[in-house]
This record gives C-alpha cells, sequence and structure tokens, in this order.
C-alpha cells in the first residue's frame, strides 16, 4: 500500500474514534445519547475492520482496545504519587457545626477572613464505592489503580480500561501533561439487580450489595469478567498534576500545599474534570456556612432511596484551593473536607432464632430473632426471611452472624449470612409442616415462593391480622383496636370474626387488660361509627386478595353497593376499570365461599350497613380521564382527602410522575416528583389550585 493510501486510512481511523468517543461522552458520561445503539455499534464494526486490516496503526486509546490484555496472575503494586487521604467522619449537625467554626477561625487567622454568609464549599454525594486513582498522560490512561492504603494500591488498568464512562484518553487539546484523577468506582441499583439474576440463574455468586459487586468485578483477574459488569466512575479530587504554561511544564500536589492550581477552587477543578470528559456528579453544590451544609444533607437524605445508586453521605471540602492549603491535614485526613454520613443502612449482629409469622393470607414468613442492632435510624430484634427459598439462598442458620439491612422506611431484611463466622453448632431452619399458631397442614403450592398455613379463619393468627387490617385507618379506621387487645379479643375467645366486634359492649371491654372505662367508651363510639361505612372502606376491610384501596374504591363506585357487588359474575367484574382476571377471579371467589357469606350475613345482622354509593355520578367531572400525582405536605388536605376528592371528581391519582400526568399537585417539602414533573413539563399546582380545578374554593 501506497504511504499517500494510509495516510487517509490512518486519518479516516482518528475520525472514527473521535466520533465513538463522542458517542461514549454522552451516553455514558452526559446520560444523553445522540445515536442509536445500531448505529454506535455500526461505526465500532467500521473501525474494527479498518484496525484489523491495518494492524500497526492500533493505539492502546482505540475504543476497539477497552478489553485487550489477558488475565493476569496477580496485581502488581503501585506507589500513588501523592498518597490518597482518608476523610473524617460526622454523624452529628453540631460535628458539622464545630467543623465549620474552626475553619472559620482557621481562615480568619491566616487573614483569609471568609466572605459574607461564611466559608464557602463544595457539598458533594459521598458515594458508596472503592476509591482508585486514574493516571494520564498527556491525555492517555496510563494507569488505574486502588487506594490501598493510601500510600500503596493494587494496579487495576486493565480493569478499569473496560468501564465505558472512564475515557481511554482525555477531551480537548489543552490536556494536562500529567492528570491523577481519585475517584469512585461504583455500580447502580439497577445494574446490581440485573447482575445478581444473572449471576443466579448461571448459579454464580450472588453480591449482597452494589458495594460489594464492584469490589468483586473490579478486583477480576481476567479483565473480560471486569467488562462484562456494569461499573460506573465518579471524579472527585485529584492527585500529581503537571500543565504545561508558557511552555514550562508546573508540577502540583495539593499533597504539598499547592494552592496554584490550573483553576482556583474545587469546584472549578470538578469543572474542569467534566471539561475534559470525565464523570463528575451534578448533584454538587457551591454553598455557604453550616446552616446551608446541614440543609444540603437534609435534601439529599430525603432523596437517597431515589437515587440510582448508593450513597453513605455527604462530602463538605472548603472550596478555595488557597483556603484548603491554609487549613492543612491532621494525621491522613485534610482538615477543610468532612464526611457527613447517613444513618448505616446495613449492620451484622447475631441471628438468635428462626420464628415463622403467619400472615393474614396465611403465608408463612420465616423471621429471623436478632440480637438487638441499631441500623437505619432504629433499633431492630427482627427481620424478615421472606421464604423458604430465601432462607437457603442466603444460607442463614441460627447462631449465624449475618448482615441486616434497613433503608427509609423498608421493613428489616436479612442480606447475607457471614459463613466465616459460623459456629459449629449453628442449625439450619426447617418450613414447619403444620402451622405453629393453629396446628393446620401447611401447604406450597408449585408455582409459589410462599407456604402457607391452609386453616383460613380458623387459624387464629389469620383471624387476629384480618381483624387488625379491618380495624386499620384506610379500612373501618377503628381507633383503639390495637394488635394487643385484637390478640386479646381472640385468644379469649371472645371475637372469632369481623362481625362479632359489632356484638362487643363497653361493660365486656373493660374487662381485658389495659382497658379502662374510658377507652372502652371511646372505642365503643369508635366501633358504633364503623357500623355506616362507606362502601370502599368495607370492602377493603374484607381483606380479599388482591383488593387493595383503590380497587375497592373502582368497584364500589361501579356496582354501588354490596349486594350488586356479591352478584356480581367475573365478567360483570371485569367491566370495573383497572379490574382484571386476577382480581375479578379473586373477588368471585371470596364472596363464593360459605364462611365469607355468613360472615357478612352475621355483619349485617349486627347492624353493619354500607353507605350506599350513587353508580352513575351526579353533577360535573372536572377531572375525567386525568392522571394527577400528588408530593409534599398539603397545607390542608391529607394525602387521603386529596385522593378522594380527586377520584370524586373523575380523576386518578398516581404514585409517579410521567408525561401523561395531567398535574403535579405539590406541598411543602416536595420531592423528586416535582423535579421530575419540572424536567417532563408537566404542570405543577398547588392546594389552592387544586380546590379551584374541583370548584371546592
Ligand atoms: O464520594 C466519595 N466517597 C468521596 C471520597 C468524595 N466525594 N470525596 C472525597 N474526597 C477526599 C479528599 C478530600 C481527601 C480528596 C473522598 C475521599 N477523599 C476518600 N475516599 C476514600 C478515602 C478518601
Amino acid at each position: 500500500m501506497k504511504s499517500g493510501d494510509t495516510r487517509s486510512v490512518a486519518q479516516h481511523i482518528e475520525a472514527l474514534r473521535r466520533e465513538i468517543d463522542e458517542h461514549n461522552h454522552r451516553y455514558y458520561v452526559l446520560d444523553e445519547p445522540v445515536v442509536s445503539d445500531a448505529e454506535y455499534d455500526r461505526l465500532m464494526k467500521e473501525l474494527s475492520a479498518l484496525e484489523e486490516a491495518h494492524p500497526d496503526l492500533i493505539t492502546p486509546d482505540s475504543p476497539t482496545q477497552r478489553v485487550g490484555a489477558a488475565p493476569l496472575a496477580a496485581f502488581d503494586s503501585v506507589r500513588h504519587a501523592v498518597v490518597m487521604r482518608s476523610l473524617n467522619n460526622a454523624f452529628e449537625a453540631d460535628e458539622v457545626r464545630a467543623f465549620d467554626r474552626r475553619n472559620a477561625e482557621g481562615l480568619a487567622a491566616a487573614g483569609l477572613l471568609p466572605s459574607e454568609g461564611g466559608v464557602e464549599y463544595m457539598a458533594e454525594l459521598k458515594f458508596d464505592g472503592l476509591a482508585v486513582s486514574l493516571r494520564y498522560e498527556a491525555g492517555q490512561l496510563v494507569r488505574a489503580a486502588t487506594r490501598g492504603d493510601g500510600q500503596t494500591g493494587e494496579d487495576i488498568t486493565a480493569n478499569v480500561r473496560t468501564i465505558r464512562s472512564v475515557p481511554l484518553r482525555l477531551k480537548g487539546s489543552e490536556v494536562p501533561d500529567v492528570l491523577e484523577v481519585r475517584g469512585e468506582v461504583l455500580m447502580t441499583r439497577k445494574d446490581f439487580e440485573r447482575l445478581n439474576e444473572t449471576q443466579q440463574k448461571r448459579g454464580d455468586k450472588v453480591f449482597v450489595n452494589p458495594r460489594n459487586a464492584a469490589a468483586g468485578s473490579l478486583r477480576q483477574l481476567d479483565p473480560r469478567i471486569t467488562a462484562s459488569r456494569p461499573l460506573r466512575f465518579f471524579a472527585y479530587g485529584w492527585g500529581e498534576i503537571r500543565v504545561r504554561r508558557d511552555g514550562q511544564v508546573d508540577l502540583f500536589r495539593q499533597e504539598a500545599g499547592d494552592a496554584e492550581m490550573p483553576r482556583p477552587t474545587h469546584s472549578d477543578m470538578l469543572d474542569w474534570f467534566a471539561e475534559l470528559g470525565l464523570p463528575v456528579n451534578d448533584l454538587r453544590r457551591r454553598l455557604k456556612g453550616a446552616d446551608e451544609l446541614l440543609a444540603f444533607y437534609e435534601d439529599i437524605g430525603a432523596r437517597r432511596s431515589s437515587l440510582p445508586f448508593e450513597i453513605d453521605g455527604v462530602v463538605y471540602k472548603v472550596n478555595q484551593l488557597a483556603a484548603q492549603d491554609v487549613l492543612g491535614y491532621v494525621a491522613r485526613a485534610p482538615r477543610y473536607a468532612v464526611a457527613h454520613k447517613f444513618p448505616a443502612q446495613e449492620e451484622t449482629t447475631l441471628v438468635e432464632d428462626i420464628g415463622v409469622q403467619v400472615g393474614r393470607t396465611g403465608a408463612l414468613t420465616p423471621v429471623a430473632r436478632l440480637q438487638p442492632v441499631f441500623v437505619g435510624g432504629v433499633t431492630v430484634t427482627n427481620a424478615t426471611l421472606h421464604n423458604e427459598d430465601e432462607v437457603r439462598r442466603k444460607d442463614v442458620r441460627i447462631g449465624d452472624t449475618v448482615i441486616v439491612r434497613r433503608a427509609g422506611d423498608v421493613i428489616p431484611e436479612v442480606v447475607a449470612s457471614i459463613p466465616a463466622l459460623r459456629p459449629d453448632d449453628a442449625r439450619e431452619f426447617r418450613m414447619p409442616e403444620s402451622c405453629p399458631v393453629c396446628g393446620s397442614a401447611v401447604e406450597r403450592l408449585e408455582d409459589e415462593a410462599a407456604s402457607r398455613c391452609t386453616g383460613g379463619l380458623f387459624c387464629a393468627a389469620q383471624r387476629k391480622q384480618s381483624l387488625t387490617h379491618a380495624a386499620s385507618r384506610k379500612a373501618l379506621d377503628i381507633e383503639g383496636l390495637g394488635e394487643k387487645l385484637v390478640d386479646q379479643l381472640v385468644d379469649s375467645g371472645r371475637v372469632k370474626s369481623l362481625a362479632d366486634l359489632f356484638t362487643l359492649t363497653a361493660l365486656e371491654l373493660a374487662a381485658y387488660e389495659r382497658m379502662g372505662r374510658k377507652s372502652a367508651e371511646n372505642l365503643m363510639r369508635a366501633i358504633e361509627e364503623a357500623r355506616k361505612p362507606a362502601l370502599e372502606r368495607l370492602l377493603y376491610a374484607l381483606g380479599i386478595r388482591h383488593v387493595g384501596e383503590t380497587t375497592a374504591r373502582d368497584v364500589s363506585a361501579h356496582f354501588g353497593s354490596l349486594d350488586a357487588i356479591m352478584a356480581a359474575s367475573e365478567e360483570d367484574l371485569l367491566a370495573v376499570r383497572d379490574v382484571g382476571p386476577v382480581v375479578a377471579a379473586s373477588i368471585r371467589r371470596f364472596f363464593d365461599e360459605p364462611h365469607n357469606r355468613e360472615i357478612i350475613a352475621a355483619l349485617q345482622k349486627a347492624g353493619v350497613e354500607p353507605v350506599h354509593q350513587a353508580v352513575a355520578r351526579q353533577g360535573k367531572q372536572p377531572l375525567a380521564g386525568k392522571t394527577l400525582v400528588l408530593t409534599g405536605t398539603l397545607p390542608n388536605w391529607s394525602r387521603d382527602e386529596a385522593t378522594r376528592h380527586i377520584m370524586a371528581a373523575g380523576g386518578k391519582v398516581s404514585g409517579s410522575v410521567s408525561r401523561k400526568t395531567a398535574y403535579v399537585v405539590a406541598g411543602e417539602e416536595a420531592g423528586s416528583k416535582l423535579e421530575k414533573a419540572e424536567s417532563l413539563g408537566v404542570t405543577v399546582i398547588d392546594e389552592a389550585k387544586l380546590r379551584a380545578l374541583l370548584g371546592r374554593e
């Protein structure tokens, strides 16, 4: 081939690489792709074909070369040119205030008076991943290392090259001669769950949490395995930097107290990284003073569970690099930064026993009885193990040390056991063959994960749970009928069904434990009020499988009376909006059960009469066909009230915002739904505007 041809091929290859790099950056870093996957694949194929024909033109920064290296025997160690520091932690607001005060005093003493409003900070997320350092020389990624002990880490270059959001070469014409970027490698929750599904299907190891999955993936000796794992990277700091200035290369070391960085503040540095094509998370803010930091902490805390990845806190850093320099370091950690941690969502503790709990529908749930442990902001003594298969899969035994997780308001669960800490006398769990409460046979249907007590309402546990459900706020709303009293009423044999509740007398009630005359009277009044429930509440209270509040409401509105619902065929039921075959069959089955018909007859005999609803609603339906989303706290209406008003006006209430949402009704402390609405251009209204729409001003 002539040299002229080679040059044009080389140019073509370079043009393709630039185009692919740009698409990679848009897709993995900016999250706003501009080409289809097919178009991207076509470009990659074209590049691969050209490189195959001209192997001498292959360079390590080519997008085809992400997975190149053969499996390693072991990782080499790498000494960091600039040590990787650690972060001091703060758990309480007071510690954050003290941090801010120390900074203000330290800077004032050095003649660097904090500006108006206090010391300026950069507040960032604290990603729950693995700290790594990436070294770029002349814009090329030449080395990636784990943090290790901060001085020396492991060479994971081959693995990090497979992370799509990590550029193999920096963008732009003015790349630094040397740039060591520090950041965190992590896995999103969704990717983690998808990975675990695949692992489980293949009979491979499942990971306990996204962090472990990221760590396990990064520590593979075979980079092809790492390449198959969906890892991400976010930059938050730096080590050595050399930039050419006035024809001369200047060396910067944050470590050595160098305030003359290419940009004057931490936030400028992160912006610079973003310009170079490095992934920097958007949830970072320039703030002033402790109050703003604490507000950021609260705000991020409220959004924590809706973030796509796990974080374990936020990090505050004094923004001016010159100010960072003045404040310096104590031992291994900078004085100018602090990690403000959220309460841990995972802790380890001992499984003292594994019991089973019988649910309202008879499902037997294995529950680990734990040595009390403080996690997710509360003391946890019981944690669900979901079902028998989960106990096996997680290999949890009585006596084991386990990881317990409580995230947000989700019920605590056992995530995994730690077999290395298992005592010799640890015992395996066995699902009982008969119900521990009523002794009825336990069955497990072929296609179900749950084992069930076959005792139905003969089972005291199921009876208790049904009663508690029937009395709950969204059902008959019988205040004062708590779990303890239900236990006593059922155990004494006085209450066998929902109907028996309505034959209780104040005198009888007063005889029960912890029941004063006053509370007995209050309870009687609540029961009295429940004698005339809205039809939808009674229907929900019956505890029919698959009939939640919304279905109960739709079915009630459609049929208008309990008699009509009881008489409805499956086909009739299918005519109700949002009722499918499973729900229709379940309702029909419930009312076909003689025992249930008896209970309803007894309810009627006891004077329980649902308030009938007009079938064809009179008047206007100003929100007919519209879907609304509620977020935050409204000034006057509770969520339930607002929902009722909207439904009465023909509207629907949904839990998530989409383009189909007609309005988002936002109150105080509205969260991510409000942002979503704004980003989708959905109209946001307040309670007053909602009232106006409803004609209820
Ligand atoms: O997101 C993080 N995990 C994070 C870690 C962060 N956002 N900022 C960090 N900043 C630093 C300094 C201030 C020392 C540059 C860090 C870490 N360090 C860090 N990660 C692990 C050890 C230290």
